[in-house]
């Protein structure tokens, strides 16, 4: 063996001391990532946040009855879609961007879109394809297609079993969960409704039921049976032992802008935690936002006017995934078996809208330095925030809970959103932050906010800087960022909205806060030309407005709102009703409405005294907005007097479509001179003495 010479050993000595030195520094930097602070989500609460959005789809007995919630006692032979196609179903939630679709297997009437062996109320006995059909194999197939998840609604609350209240009950309900989660494949979401409970059709006992949600199922063992069959599966529980996943408080749409993705894993969860979260919470249930694209969860042929378009839809998606929770959006299925044409162009407006809005994340090729990063080892640098990739981030040293990172562009970039997301597999750890815009040579704060979570999406107006500053001015342990994006939303031009008051004031409201308006008052057609509209202002008198909104940055315009109003119903009186509330009906404000009391007997009259005499020659009828308001008039008088005490009729018979289709009920007549107008109600579109009134109007001469 030769040894090596004097030389040779320095040299060695040298590459050896290295080599020790570097290995030293490398597996320092590998052993000082930040440990998990507080609790953190598992692999499928994690796996799911990552959906963000997925579908539910509400379809049943409800469909062909016009109700939410079925008694049990509902015809099976009601089911007979004749197009049902949850291909049809499995596209549209595709192209609407939605990765899952969560469906109501049984809804709480109890009827089964599945042939389970355990019940009669189901598929199996209805006319659809001579009772050989499963719509939830029809669904699971058609997800498989699309490649989309399949989720399963199943209500505890059953109005149709005998034995709903009983332990015989509780078998029923684990057979029939047993059944879907065993043969239609993975099933990534379960959902247990919390509404149960109370007056049933129960085999016929047609008796109200209360059980304790929290004793009554015993969750746990549903709980591990769900285990057993679908280890992969989330658990959504609204009432009884805790979930996965946590309901938000509200079927409207948005969580709270602060949610921490925690709560205690025992106790009650008021209101404000289930909108909040809980900040110090001992369990990981992170937030989902559930809401309909109607108002209503089951189809009514009535909303088919009021499906959220795209102004509302993006206030959902920022109310949602904008604010660290998952959004879960609902299709009603029509009677034949299909999602409404609206609705499906609705949805696929706001996925493109969406897709649109987060396509150039304008500080991806920005240059990003942090004040401080963790050993100052780039492993853990600022950089990681741009990298597109969610397994790596920008983190601070142990004990560092504010940190600021610029974001330097280069050059003056215009952007409107700021979006951030924590590395949650290390736990949500931000509690504020904010963040500034470098403008001829100042830093100007832009917005702030508490939590960030998975996903904080923050708009505000478009300003145009050189550099952005996000700021972590606290946080619970060293914050983990995973990624930014900084964007340029395209605004949303749809047609403002114009309303007009009872003294004739006029507020225009555009659906993008950053548009301008502009309008006219003369009938002319409205360009950037027009009056810019600033705040509301007064009218007197017969007025047509038509206005449009703008976009100062794409220069488009919007298509044109068109409102006439006619006399100014300032000095108008309701006559003989001592409820105040009666004004709403002349307050022009369509989502308010008035009720007659619920003792009136037909003929049920409004008689308003306009104040002086007109030439009137027609009347306007607006009935109660609100879904279940009801109080349709569907026969009617129009009387005009002179004096209030010699009526004259002029108008007479029904408001034809009044009950699929509650809009404006506009009659005309031969014009006539009166001071004092009476609107007698004759019958209404539900057979009861329910009489409801959103807005009533005069068309003069
Ligand atoms: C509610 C239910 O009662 C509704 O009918 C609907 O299914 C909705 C998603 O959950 O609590």
């Amino acid at each position: 063996m030769k040894l090596p010479n004097t030389t040779n050993r320095m040299k060695y000595f040298l590459y050896g001391t290295i080599l020790f030195v570097w290995s030293i520094c490398f597996v320092h930097a590998q052993t000082t990532a930040p440990t998990p602070f507080g609790p953190v989500p598992n692999a499928n609460q994690t796996r799911v946040q990552e959906m963000e959005q997925y579908a539910f789809i509400h379809y049943s007995l409800n469909t062909y009855t016009d109700q939410s919630w079925g008694f049990g006692n509902e015809d099976i032979k009601l089911f007979n879609p004749q197009k049902l196609d949850c291909r049809q179903w499995a596209r549209v939630c595709k192209q609407a961007g939605m990765k899952g679709v969560i469906i109501t297997a049984k809804h709480h009437c109890g009827f089964c879109l599945w042939p389970s062996a355990y019940t009669n109320y189901s598929v199996k006995n209805a006319p659809w394809k001579n009772g050989k059909g499963d719509v939830i194999r029809e669904m699971a197939d058609a997800c498989a297609a699309y490649g989309l998840k399949l989720g399963i609604y199943l209500s505890p609350w059953d109005r149709n079993r005998s034995d709903y209240g009983t332990a015989a009950y509780i078998t029923y309900f684990r057979n029939q969960l047993t059944e879907l989660l065993t043969n239609y494949g993975p099933i990534f979401e379960v959902w247990f409704d919390g509404a149960n409970g109370g007056d049933g059709y129960y085999g016929g006992a047609n008796e109200t039921r209360k059980i304790d949600s929290k004793i009554y199922y015993d969750w746990e063992n549903t709980y591990k049976l769900v285990h057993k069959l679908q280890p992969q599966c989330l658990i959504w529980n609204d009432g009884g032992k805790r979930g996965d996943l946590r309901w938000v408080g509200t079927e409207a749409g948005y969580v709270g802008e602060t949610n921490w993705s925690l709560l205690d894993s025992t106790g009650e969860v008021p209101w404000n935690m289930l909108h909040y979260g809980l900040e110090n919470g001992n369990a990981w249930v992170q937030a989902e936002v559930n809401t309909s694209i109607r108002p209503e969860w089951f189809y009514h042929p009535s909303e088919n006017t009021r499906v959220k378009a795209l102004p509302q839809l993006m206030d959902l998606y920022y109310n949602s995934i904008g604010r660290n929770a998952t959004m879960l959006l609902n299709f009603p299925i029509m009677p034949n078996g299909l999602i409404n044409d609206i609705d499906e162009k609705n949805a696929l407006e706001f996925a493109n809208t969406v897709k649109k809005t987060f396509a150039i994340n304008l500080a991806k090729n920005a240059k990003v330095v942090a004040t401080n990063f963790r050993n100052n080892n780039k492993a853990f640098g600022a950089q990681n925030v741009i990298d597109e990739n969610k397994d790596t981030y920008w983190v601070t040293d142990d004990n560092v809970t504010s940190a600021s990172l610029t974001i330097d562009f280069g050059r003056v970039t215009s952007f409107n959103r700021f979006l951030v997301q924590e590395y949650i597999r290390q736990g949500q750890r931000v509690k504020s932050f904010s963040i500034e815009a470098f403008v001829d040579g100042n830093w100007k704060e832009l917005a702030k906010g508490t939590t960030i979570g998975y996903k904080r999406i923050l708009r505000f107006p478009s300003t145009g800087a050189t550099k952005l500053r996000f700021n972590i001015t606290d946080a619970k342990a060293c914050p983990l960022i995973a990624g930014i994006g900084v964007y340029s939303a395209p605004q949303i031009l749809a047609a403002p909205t114009v309303i007009r008051n009872q003294s004739g004031e006029v507020t225009i409201t555009p659906a993008d806060a950053e548009s301008k308006i502009f309008y006219t008052t003369n009938g002319m057609a409205p360009s950037t030309q027009s009056k810019k509209y600033s705040s509301p202002f007064v009218t007197d008198g017969k007025v047509e407005i038509k206005a449009i909104a703008f976009d100062p940055t794409s220069k488009k315009v919007s298509s044109v709102t068109h409102e006439k109003f006619d006399i100014v119903r300032k000095n108008w009186k309701i006559i003989g009703v001592s409820d105040e509330k009666v004004n709403t009906i002349i307050d022009g404000n369509s989502s308010t409405a008035w009720h007659q009391n619920n003792n009136i007997k037909f003929p049920a009259n409004v008689i308003i005294d306009l104040g002086r005499e007109e030439t009137l020659n027609g009347f306007k009828y607006l009935p109660d907005q609100s879904l279940w308001g009801g109080g349709l008039i569907s026969q009617y008088q129009f009387f005009v007097s002179n004096d209030g005490i010699d009526w004259r009729l002029v108008s007479e018979g029904e408001f034809s479509n009044i009950k699929n289709n509650p809009l404006w009920q506009t009659k005309m007549f031969a014009a006539t001179n009166a001071r004092y107008i009476k609107l007698s109600a004759l019958k209404n579109a539900h057979n009861n003495n329910n009489i409801g009134y959103a807005e009533l109007d005069v068309i003069t001469k």
